[in-house]
């Protein structure tokens, strides 16, 4: 007795993308068919994830990807399948990977869209069983029609996103995804091969008590994130969450309650997350979730562009807290 009636059981992905389609007449579908190739993507990956320990896919290949990290094999098995469902989709011109240094030109000259993706986010926690996820962001291109994806196309800015969401591969693997017109996540149903509509029209609490930061380096932090832990700390049910996968750790605080803190270190001084496929979706989610995002002096959506895989400061939480976070900075700046 805790079915919700009002709702439509049993709403596949499949057929809520169509409804949407459905609401704008004009719309021919070719982002319809841009997200369903997604979903068959995630798919696939989903059953390598679930494979992977078995038969032994995953262990680093000794290659390094663009910022020099080791990538493993599972990630470019991630990125293989994405590039391709997208080149035999047919709706996307150009691809921008983590992946790959280089825009990837699919060959579908008039097609109108781009993509930029994570293919597998999270990569250290592949070997562990530990939660993994893709990010994916989409732009209508501006390019001329009939020919290659330029750089251009992917350095429009977060708010000319036409939609972004995720893939996280958990307990049980759920797409999340926004068209700019609330945020909706889809379970998906393993033995029939299909997304079911779990999470309608998901909504950020206002406040929360989870923190997700990577403690290790506190002690670079500048003083108002410092203080800005330390005031959540006190907090009575305060909790620190950290899986290191990015897609766990801001799903949870979505669904919960909480603020995800990727400040500057020394290290990394524009912090660790990539504008194109990490921080521009997952602020375009929050928002579209009515939680808040921020670079600590701007929502991050209006960042501007300058390069395909330039680093950013993500503060990304829920309007309270950011709003706490914001209060500090905005004074010691
Ligand atoms: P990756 O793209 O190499 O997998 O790195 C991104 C990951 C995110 O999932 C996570 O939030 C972050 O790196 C963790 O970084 P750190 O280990 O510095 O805390
Ligand atoms: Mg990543």
């Amino acid at each position: 007795n805790n079915l919700n009636l009002a709702l439509p059981v049993g709403t596949t992905l499949d057929r809520f993308i169509n409804r949407q389609q459905e609401a704008f007449p004009y719309a021919k579908g070719e982002l319809s068919q841009l997200l369903r190739d997604i979903a068959l993507a995630s798919k696939i990956i989903n059953r390598e994830i679930n494979r992977a320990g078995l038969i032994d896919i995953t262990g680093a290949l000794g290659t390094e990807n663009v910022q020099g990290e080791s990538q493993q094999k599972l990630d470019m098995i991630a990125n293989i399948r994405f590039i391709r469902a997208l080149i035999n989709g047919g709706e996307v011109v150009g691809i921008v990977s983590e992946e790959d240094d280089e825009i990837i030109q699919t060959g579908n000259l008039n097609a109108k869209y781009v993509v930029a993706i994570d293919p597998l986010d999270g990569s250290s926690n592949i070997d562990v069983n530990v939660s993994i996820g893709t990010i994916f962001s989409i732009y209508r291109r501006i390019s001329p029609i009939g020919t290659p994806a330029t750089e251009a196309d992917f350095l429009q800015g977060g708010r000319k996103q036409i939609a972004a969401g995720y893939i996280l591969y958990g307990s049980s693997t759920i797409m999340v995804y926004t068209t700019g017109k609330g945020v909706n996540g889809f379970t998906y149903e393993n033995s029939l091969g299909e997304y079911f509509l779990s999470h309608p029209d998901m909504k950020m609490p206002e406040n929360g008590k989870i923190y997700s930061v990577n403690d290790a380096y506190y002690d670079e932090f500048q003083n108002p994130i410092k203080d800005f832990i330390n005031k959540m700390r006190q907090e009575s049910g305060c909790m620190a969450r950290y899986i290191g996968s990015l897609v766990g750790d801001f799903h949870r605080n979505l669904l919960k309650g909480g603020i995800y803190i990727y400040p500057p270190t020394r290290k990394a001084k524009d912090g660790k997350l990539r504008l194109l496929y990490e921080c521009y979706p997952l602020a375009f989610v929050i928002e579209q979730a009515g939680g808040v995002s921020s670079d600590g002096t701007q929502s991050i959506l209006d960042i501007q562009p300058k390069t395909l895989h330039q680093r950013n400061i993500a503060y990304l939480g829920s309007k309270k807290l950011l709003f706490n976070l914001k209060k500090r900075l905005d004074k010691y700046h």
